[in-house]
């Protein structure tokens, strides 16, 4: 299954989302708070070995995603990083 395809197909794009997204969600409450946003920043670049993020860049990156202010992440915001991700790297 290549990068490109589950871009282009929202039902495998939801699939993928969704283990990440409860991957992330390490206390099951359905939303992705800025620890748990953290968290992910640091596995993730840690895993393209990359330089760890800085406080600012995950804040703005909550802040991008949080797109209603709530002060947590839905899945469909998450959703929304996952595709933006996975494009970066096609
Ligand atoms: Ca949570």
């Amino acid at each position: 299954m290549s990068l490109k395809s589950i871009v282009e197909n929202e039902q495998k794009l939801e699939k993928v989302a969704r283990v990440v997204f409860n991957s992330v969600d390490k206390d099951g409450s359905g939303l992705i708070d800025m620890k748990e946003l953290e968290n992910v920043m640091y596995s993730i670049s840690n895993d393209l070995g990359l330089k760890p993020p800085s406080r600012k860049e995950i804040r703005d990156v909550f802040g991008i995603l949080d797109s209603d202010g709530s002060g947590n992440i839905t899945f469909y915001e998450f959703k929304f990083l996952i595709k933006c991700i996975l494009e970066s790297l096609i």
